[in-house]
């Protein structure tokens, strides 16, 4: 086993990397690594203190790449197949812009004000603010909701009808809300909803979501919102 990933199981950027390595059938070695209780000399390896962090024992021990964008990129040149990057120039610009999409905003939004709200702070101790995780589900990501219910249309994947890197690096987001205890609306986003659940049930997605729920159940973790 030459790849070393470091991170948090509930990291939507670790899970990201290692549903692109599961998809490919590659082992790999998970370190738990929590950002902010990291040694200082996890900065010498991520110089921004995030994870996942990607190290090679293939390759010089100083290596590593502490993005999950550069890490899938790598991934897909070391392994191409299956490839999760279309190989059209217009298709595999879009999926890189949903893998931007996903990873910018709109990960910000549900990691800063649903996740670590509802879910996050309860694992710290703290009382968890479902105030501001319900007020941003139903004011701030509705139209971040229709935009990818749109762009969906009517395809199974985001970009050219091909499992890709796009669908991948939305879905994960989706994961984050579900184990928040957030479902978007069927009724309302019809096309959304189906993709998630058929991304979510995928091998690589449940596998690490089984983990995800034991790691949360070991912490002693339960949802506090009521549906
Ligand atoms: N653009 C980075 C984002 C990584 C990121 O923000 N990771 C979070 C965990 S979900 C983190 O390490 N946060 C710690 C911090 O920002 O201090 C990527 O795609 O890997």
């Amino acid at each position: 086993m030459t790849l070393h990933l470091m991170g948090s199981v509930l990291s939507p950027f670790v899970r990201k990397a290692r549903i692109v390595l599961d998809e490919k059938g590659i082992d790999y070695h998970l370190e738990p690594v929590v950002p902010f209780m990291a040694p200082d000399s996890f900065t010498d390896l991520s110089p921004l203190r995030r994870v996942p962090v990607l190290k090679d024992s293939e390759i010089d021990p100083d290596w590593a790449l502490p993005d999950s964008s550069a890490i899938c990129s790598y991934i897909e040149r070391k392994y191409p197949m299956p490839a999760l990057y279309p190989t059209a120039a217009a298709d595999y610009g879009r999926a890189l812009w949903f893998e931007e999409y996903a990873d910018t905003e709109f990960s910000n939004i549900i990691g800063q004000s649903i996740f670590r709200p509802a879910l996050v702070q309860v694992l710290l101790g703290e009382a968890p603010d479902l105030e501001l995780a319900e007020k941003t589900f139903q004011e701030v990501l509705p139209p971040y909701f229709g935009y990818l219910e749109r762009s969906l249309a009517s395809q199974t994947y985001f970009v050219g009808d091909q499992f890709s890197i796009a669908d991948i690096s939305l879905a994960v987001h989706f994961q984050n809300l579900r184990l928040a205890g957030f479902e978007i609306d069927a009724a309302e986003y019809p096309g959304l909803a189906a993709f998630i659940d058929r991304l979510l049930t995928r091998q690589s997605f449940t596998k690490c979501f089984g983990e995800e729920i034991a790691f949360l159940e070991q912490q002693g973790y339960r949802s506090n919102r009521s549906k």
